[in-house]
């Protein structure tokens, strides 16, 4: 299933109108206040956040899974979801493989098809937390920290596996999530456990090409719940500077215990160019990659601040990977990655409108009211007109959700796939 330049143009008709008005009175104001209209677009335009491969099929916990029909059963299927998405919201421009969920079969086949979808290959994900059919050693005590040797190499090989494949497909990053723990006490070694997870990544940064990065993601607890080796993103950031200048720290926003400063953690791994990665969710409790923006929309916001300051201000911080980790039960996936989507450009065009000069000014006049003014100011703001505008710009819709429903296209997908088709992966 494709949606044309046809269907997209006719969809728009309807809305074009309003939009307009919309979008004119919205701009006219930012441009009183001193902000640059286009700038904004084009950054909002150029935003591409990477899909998960796993986020496309039934989603869910470790408890039940429930499907929406019609899943994607290869990873043409899946590139072909994403590309609907893409082409609506114009801002899904790439994917995230998962290794050994998604190994392509006919690696020109898939590139091609990614190409004509304008879909590029983002980071590379590993997967030393299941064990796989053929493989020798088990992970059930860990991998890259495991105490013993035989475990820890065949799982450093398999991260050189996915660099090799990755590279295939013209990824430039290898992101490295750890189940690697330990759910009772004196059950590891917490010193050898580190260790051994330091000496394995730099066996695995050793194979890694020039151009390319390794994200250590990090995360407090689950599926071990006494210990976890990469708990925070002190201990990603040590490991990452152990390894050198391509290793970086990714950060999850569900990987934090519950009312951590995210913000702060996102500025300090900038400040010290060592913020690689994003993985955009939302929880109100633990990784529950919840929609973005769903329960925490101005802890978003917060957070993009920081990142557009950054972005700004820190040239010694490289360019981010984003990617969207999220799926559970109870929405159409691709319609949850939509609003995911939507939350995260929304937060970042509000971002956007934050009065820097401003800002730093009443900081230094100490003013604490007119501080969080600024920053509320461009919270308040209503900046889905932007967003409708960035898309427009690129060739996408106004309203990305009513047009899925509009083009009826979760239907579409059932009746050529069947219903029962079920997704590769998790
Ligand atoms: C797990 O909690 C992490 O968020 C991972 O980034 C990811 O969801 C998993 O590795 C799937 O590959
Ligand atoms: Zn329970
Ligand atoms: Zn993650
Ligand atoms: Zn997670």
């Amino acid at each position: 299933m494709k949606i044309t330049t046809e269907q997209i143009q006719d969809f728009n008709k309807a809305g074009l109108g309003s939009h307009k008005e919309n979008f004119d009175f919205l701009a006219n104001k930012l441009t009183q206040n001193g902000h640059n209209v286009e700038a904004i677009l084009s950054k909002l335009a150029d935003f591409q956040i990477a899909i998960p491969s796993w986020a496309l099929g039934a989603g869910g916990t470790r408890f039940g899974r429930f499907s929406f029909y019609g899943e994607p059963s290869s990873l043409e299927q899946k590139i072909e979801d994403i590309g609907l998405i893409h082409s609506l919201t114009q801002t899904a421009g790439a994917v995230s493989l998962h290794i050994p969920w998604d190994v392509p079969q006919d690696y020109n086949a898939v590139k091609e098809l990614a190409q004509s979808l304008d879909i590029k290959f983002d980071a590379v994900n590993s997967n030393t937390f299941q064990d796989q059919k053929d493989s020798k050693y088990s992970y059930k005590y860990g991998s890259l920290s495991n105490i013993e040797k035989e475990v820890r190499e065949q799982a450093i090989q398999h991260n050189i596996d996915v660099i090799n494949i990755g590279n295939k497909l013209g990824s430039k990053a290898l992101t490295v999530w750890l189940a690697d723990g330990s759910c009772f006490p004196g059950q590891n070694n917490f010193q050898a456990a580190l260790q051994n997870t330091q000496d394995s990544l730099k066996d695995i940064y050793k194979g890694l090409p020039e151009d390319w990065k390794m994200l250590i993601e990090y995360k407090p607890y689950e599926p071990n719940f006494y210990s976890t080796v990469i708990q925070d993103w002190g201990t990603s950031y040590m490991l990452a500077n152990e390894c050198g200048e391509k290793a970086l720290s990714l950060v999850d926003l569900g990987h934090h215990l519950p009312n951590s400063n995210i913000e702060q953690i996102v500025s300090i791994l900038m400040l010290k160019g060592k913020l690689g990665g994003f993985h955009f969710n939302d929880s109100k409790y633990g990784d529950d990659d919840l929609t973005a923006g769903s329960i925490k929309p101005y802890a978003l916001f917060l957070i993009f601040n920081e990142l557009v300051y950054g972005m700004a201000n820190n040239p010694q911080n490289p360019d981010l990977a984003w990617m969207i980790d999220a799926s559970h039960n109870v929405k159409d996936p691709l319609e949850d990655l939509i609003q995911s989507l939507e939350a995260i450009q929304e937060a970042f065009a509000k971002a956007l409108l934050v009065d820097q000069a401003a800002l730093k000014a009443a900081q230094l006049a100490h003013d604490v009211i007119k501080c969080q003014e600024i920053l509320q100011g461009a919270y308040r703001t209503d900046v889905r007109p932007l967003l409708e505008k960035a898309r427009l710009n690129r060739g996408g819709v106004i309203s990305p959700i009513n047009a899925f429903r509009s083009l009826d296209v979760r239907n579409g997908l059932i009746k050529e796939r069947g219903r029962n088709s079920v997704a590769t992966g998790l």
